[in-house]
């Protein structure tokens, strides 16, 4: 068979079973193509985007001014290394950095690099800054979190499945429960060595688990009682997602160390970044840490054409707005449907909770006959199911798409 032969779905799917590592178990769609919120199978058939690549795609697929940004600088300069400047990245880093309010950017490509980069910058600023003896620094972090795939970073996961077998695990990390202040005062008083405190300001693996309120605004609060950073890993909730550019603007928080990544891109490129201010940033030193493709010229023209979108289409308002309808609609059906519990989210960052338990296949259930009825979205557990369209959908797209969820929550109540 000739690598670009046109493939049926169930031909798509053997390919990637036999020769691909087997490190998913994705819905049974097979996707080769995408315009603003739909996406087409091979089989050309159309449905509505619900998990927009897990945030990524905030702005929708294939905006024309992201990827014209890409093809234009790829057809010019693609890569230098940082051993070079660039033309490019300082203008990004001049418009991200003012974009967000802070000094410094420190360009990555994934989110769990820009993690990494930031527990980095932490314990840097621990060491030189805090004066924590060698070795001592601790990072606070939270159950349930989600925050990438790296050796570190599941070292502090409480997931067995992405943890089991990976040990020997960093040491560091003390876990506390999430939307608990008294769990973060007391982790903070009994150890000297705090350096950080690491948040999700939704926790969206966990659940959309959207936190008390005025629970973003204490804590930064405490971290600033005990000299520590705040440190928001905005990967998932940032770029407009929640209702505003980032969801600790919701609490008129700022972060001392922003992560930001997926929508950073609008999906069309893998860009993500750390900012932090001066005093904070002013530790990374040339040689202490860096990245090939980090700040490249193809990376800062996406970019900075991807935030250009999220403020001239008024996406974060759009966000804000669509995602109150949404609520509002199903929170109208909820109470004459047995089978779902809650809708809860902010923005259009939702989710329903299903009335099953976690380890159920409802929700996956409930993702296939949604995929039937022309809507992908995919289950976070046996019981929820995460819904998070790109924000470019209208008013009437959104009612189609209550519609098309109503409909078949009903048939499956049936
Ligand atoms: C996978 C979830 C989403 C993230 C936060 C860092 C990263 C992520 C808050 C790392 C990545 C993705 C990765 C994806 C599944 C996923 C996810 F379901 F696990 F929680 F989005 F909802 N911080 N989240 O959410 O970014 O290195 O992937 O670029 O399959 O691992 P990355």
């Amino acid at each position: 068979m000739a690598v670009l032969e046109h493939l049926t779905s169930q031909q798509a799917i053997d390919l990637e079973n036999k020769y691909g590592a087997h490190n998913y178990h994705p819905l049974p769609v097979v996707l080769s193509k995408g315009e603003g919120v739909y996406v087409w199978d091979v089989e050309g058939k159309k449905y509505y985007d619900f998990l927009s690549a897990y945030s990524a795609v905030n702005q929708g697929h294939c905006h024309p001014k992201i990827v014209g940004a890409m093809v234009e600088q790829a057809k010019t300069l693609t890569l230098t290394s940082r051993a070079f400047y660039n033309d490019m990245l300082g203008k990004y880093e001049k418009y991200a950095t003012e974009t967000f309010g802070f000094d410094k950017l420190l360009p990555m490509n994934t989110g769990a690099e820009a993690v990494e980069t930031a527990l980095k910058v932490c314990r840097r600023w621990a060491y030189q800054k805090k004066g924590i003896p060698e070795n001592q620094a601790k990072v606070i972090v939270c159950e349930n979190n989600f925050h990438g795939r790296t050796t570190t970073i599941i070292s502090f996961s409480n997931d067995e499945v992405a943890r089991e077998n990976y040990g020997p695990y960093t040491e560091g990390f003390v876990k506390i429960e999430y939307d608990n202040l008294t769990a973060l005062e007391n982790a903070l008083k009994s150890n000297p060595h705090v350096a950080g405190f690491l948040v999700e300001p939704i926790q969206g693996e966990a659940g959309v688990y959207v936190p008390s309120e005025g629970y973003l605004k204490e804590a930064k609060a405490l971290c600033e009682k005990y000299n520590v950073l705040f440190i928001a890993d905005e990967v998932q909730t940032g770029i407009a997602r929640t209702g505003k550019m980032l969801a600790v603007d919701h609490e008129g928080v700022k972060p001392d160390i922003l992560i930001l990544g997926k929508a950073l891109s609008g999906g069309v490129y893998p860009v993500s970044g750390v900012l932090a201010n001066d005093d904070i940033m002013e530790v990374i030193t040339p040689g202490s840490h860096g990245s090939t493709f980090g700040g490249n010229p193809v990376a800062a023209a996406v970019s900075t054409a991807a935030l250009e979108v999220i403020k001239e289409e008024n996406l974060a308002q759009n966000a804000e707005e669509l995602g109150e309808l949404f609520r509002e609609e199903l929170n109208k059906f909820i109470p004459s449907c047995d089978l779902v519990v809650k809708v809860r989210g902010k923005g259009l960052l939702n989710a329903i909770v299903i009335n099953d338990t976690e380890d159920s296949s409802t929700a996956w259930d409930i993702c296939m006959a949604l995929k039937e009825n022309g809507l992908l979205a995919k289950p976070t557990h046996g019981n929820i199911i995460r819904f998070a369209p790109p924000l470019v959908m209208d008013r009437e797209q959104l009612m189609d798409c209550v519609s098309i969820i109503i409909k078949t929550l009903n048939e499956f109540t049936k």
